[in-house]
Order: structure tokens, then C-alpha cells, then sequence
């Protein structure tokens, strides 16, 4: 067995960003005249900003130009920056801090893989930035979840085989993502939700020291 690492998804893993995207959905949505609840919001989870848009538009019934949807999109991400603009390191999720501090302990190579073009500023703002070895984000990729592909490109940056790269997910094309590529997937948040996953917590604070020994051979 070869040396393991994690990559950790971003939006609704390490902070409650999610919220805040749907939150700027759900007034984009109301102002086009139409509701947009939280159950619809989970196929949004780890969606590109683009895709988003399109399915939001299904769900209003609406069609639109390419110059309505550029205007949109960039309300909507407007709306997203302002909210992001006052996290801190207090809007990690809970339990997190703890968990990458332990991994950070024991040399354990970690990357980010997320959909987000904001994830460097997000990751700046909550002061993670300089513990991750790798960032893949909505920069780097062109397939979004549950395309593999920013978890492989993850993978192969840090140096370690898809086999022995465990990804903490919470949503569903994230984790679809990280089986198909061949990948140990930990499915954070509703086990009912994310029921494709190979190991289901509802945080990161019901995640013991001993779980990680075990995913990661540290004895
Ligand atoms: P942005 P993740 C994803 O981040 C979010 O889950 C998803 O809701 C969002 O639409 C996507 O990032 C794009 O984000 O608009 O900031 O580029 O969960 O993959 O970290
Ligand atoms: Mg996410």
C-alpha cells in the first residue's frame, strides 16, 4: 500500500459557504418570479456557477439570452462575494480545525478540490490558505463534478495513486465523482442524502482520531 492523502472539497466541508450560494440563488430566483427551496438546492451542491444557473432556470420554467445569463451570473456571484467578504476563521465548520491540524501533525498530504472559482479568496479569508499543498478549483478544471476530473488532477499533484486519495464530500456529485474515479469517498453532511458515499458523518466533529488512523494506515 502506498502513501494516502486526502482531498478535501470546499463549499459545505470546510465552510458553510453553501448557504451562502443558496442564498444568492434563492433571490436571484425570487426576483425572476419564481421560489427556489433548499431540497432543490442539493443537485446545486458542488455544481459549476454556469451549470447552476441552467438548472435554476429549469426549475422557473425561464429561457434566457446569453446576455440575460451573464448578467445574472454576475449578480449572483456579486451577491456571494458579499457575503464571503466577512467570513473569518470562525466560519470554519466545526470540528475541521481539528481534523486538518491532526493530518498536518502526521504529515499527511492534503489538497483542495473544489467547484469554486472563489476558493482562493475564500480560503484566504478563514486563514487556510498556506496549509494545503495542492488547490484544485473551478480555475483549473474544465468538467465539472461528477466528472472526476478535479479530484485526479488533485491526486496526481500530490503524488498519490487514486487507489490510496480519500475525499471529503458533501455533495452528491462530488461523491459520484470520487467513486468513479476509484477513490475512498467520506460523505459529510445527511447520510440519506449522500447514500453513495463509502463512509457518512454528519460533521467533522463526529470524525475520531481513530477513523483516520484507520483510512490512513497510521499506526
Ligand atoms: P463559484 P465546492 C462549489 O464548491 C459549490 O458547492 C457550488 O454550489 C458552486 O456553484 C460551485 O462551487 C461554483 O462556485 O460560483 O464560487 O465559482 O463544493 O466544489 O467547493
Ligand atoms: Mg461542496
Amino acid at each position: 500500500m502506498g502513501k494516502k492523502g486526502i482531498i478535501f472539497d470546499l463549499d459545505g466541508v470546510i465552510v458553510d459557504t453553501a448557504g451562502f450560494h443558496y442564498l444568492a440563488w434563492k433571490n436571484l430566483a425570487n426576483e425572476l418570479g419564481f421560489d427556489f427551496t433548499e431540497e432543490q438546492n442539493e443537485s446545486f451542491k458542488g455544481v459549476s456557477r454556469v451549470r447552476s444557473l441552467e438548472l435554476l432556470l429549469e426549475i422557473g420554467g425561464r429561457t434566457a439570452t446569453q446576455a440575460e445569463k451573464d448578467v445574472w451570473l454576475k449578480k449572483k456571484n456579486e451577491e456571494y462575494l458579499s457575503y464571503i467578504d466577512d467570513m473569518t476563521k470562525d466560519d470554519i465548520l466545526p470540528g475541521v480545525k481539528k481534523v486538518l491540524d491532526y493530518l498536518v501533525d502526521n504529515k499527511v498530504p492534503i489538497a483542495l478540490g473544489s467547484a469554486s472559482k472563489n476558493a482562493k479568496p475564500i480560503l484566504e479569508h478563514v486563514g487556510l490558505l498556506p496549509i494545503f499543498e495542492v488547490i484544485v478549483d473551478g480555475t483549473n478544471v474544465k468538467k465539472a463534478k461528477p466528472d472526476p476530473e478535479v479530484f485526479l488532477i488533485g491526486a496526481s499533484q500530490l503524488g498519490i495513486v487514486n487507489e490510496d486519495t480519500i475525499v471529503f464530500e458533501d455533495s452528491i456529485a462530488g461523491i459520484q465523482a470520487a467513486n468513479i474515479a476509484g477513490m475512498t469517498s467520506v460523505g459529510i453532511g445527511d447520510p440519506g442524502v449522500l447514500n453513495e458515499a463509502q463512509h457518512n458523518f454528519h460533521d467533522f466533529t463526529e470524525i475520531s482520531t481513530q477513523f483516520l488512523d484507520n483510512l490512513l494506515n497510521i499506526t
